[in-house]
């Protein structure tokens, strides 16, 4: 049979599909750990400067697959710190981008996982769905941590006790994706993007995407002080002197090597 995440490679965008689409690629275990697992080993693959997560069909990720619950012999805690949990703490650990693509509806914990990507870009017809609550659990997948963040608490509330719809409009005035794309262009519109985030200095960013998600859950105090520390790898390395040279020489920096 074929598989559940399906890869490949172009000009340094690694792109790892969901692929179950006949389900609206409904996440199964086999789904959750494949994809994790390829996120980790996109990480440390040096051919790879950006990673994009999007779906087969119509849909991005229809959240857990229903069909799979029942007679599962594990509690819903073990499930969760065995699948979804080591998967969102795999791309918000990466030290390289993310970026979530959203070809159609990212529904329950498929929300989550288009709302963790680094950069989120949509297509017209991406849809975002805090479904649980249509089946009486609570959102996971770091969506109770992430939503309020984006929308505020009671905008966050709201979605999640009525499991309202959100459009590709209504998701960028809401700050859920920084993009817009037309259906018919998506995939050629998201390889653009991912190739210009290609482009900057890998090192850089990667310092930029630990700083920023540690200073999500700090104070003021411990950002400066991460921040003073973070600045001299930065500073140490190759793609600041790049940097710095191409602006004197007033040419564009080249970040790319090797
Ligand atoms: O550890 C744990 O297990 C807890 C973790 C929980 C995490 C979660 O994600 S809980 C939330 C689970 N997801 C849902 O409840 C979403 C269920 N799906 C829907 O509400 C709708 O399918 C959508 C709103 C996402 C899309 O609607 P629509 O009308 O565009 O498509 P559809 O016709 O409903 O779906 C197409 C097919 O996909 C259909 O199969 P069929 O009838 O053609 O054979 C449908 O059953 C299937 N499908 C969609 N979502 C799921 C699914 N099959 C299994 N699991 C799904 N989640």
């Amino acid at each position: 049979s074929e598989a559940v995440i399906l890869s490949s490679t172009r000009a340094g965008v690694r792109t790892l599909t969901l692929n179950r689409p006949e389900r609206l690629n409904a996440a199964n275990d086999a789904l959750l750990l494949a994809l994790t697992e390829e996120v980790l080993a996109a990480g440390t693959d040096p051919g790879v400067r950006v990673v994009v997560i999007t779906g087969a069909g119509r849909g991005f990720c229809a959240g857990q697959d229903l069909g799979d619950v029942s007679g599962r012999d594990m509690t819903f805690t073990e499930h969760l710190q065995a699948t979804y949990n080591p998967l969102i703490r795999a791309i918000r650990g990466l030290d390289k981008p993310v970026v979530t693509a959203v070809n159609g509806v990212a529904a329950g914990a498929g929300a989550s996982l288009a709302l963790c990507g680094d950069i989120r870009l949509w297509s017209a017809s991406a849809m975002l769905i805090e479904v649980f609550s249509n089946i009486a659990l609570v959102p996971d997948s770091g969506s109770t941590w992430l939503l309020p963040r984006l929308v505020g608490y009671h905008r966050a509330f709201e979605l999640m006790a009525l499991a309202e719809r959100v459009g590709a409009q209504d998701g960028l005035r809401l700050g859920l994706c920084e993009h817009v794309y037309p259906d018919e262009t998506f995939a050629a519109d998201v390889q653009a993007y991912a190739e210009r985030l290609a482009a900057r200095p890998a090192h850089a960013l990667a310092l930029t995407k630990r700083a920023l998600n540690a200073a999500l859950t700090g104070t003021l105090d411990e950002a400066l002080d991460r921040e003073a520390e973070l600045q001299q790898l930065a500073g140490d390395h190759w793609e600041h002197l790049e940097g710095v040279t191409a602006f004197k020489e007033k040419r564009a920096a080249e970040f790319v090597r090797g």
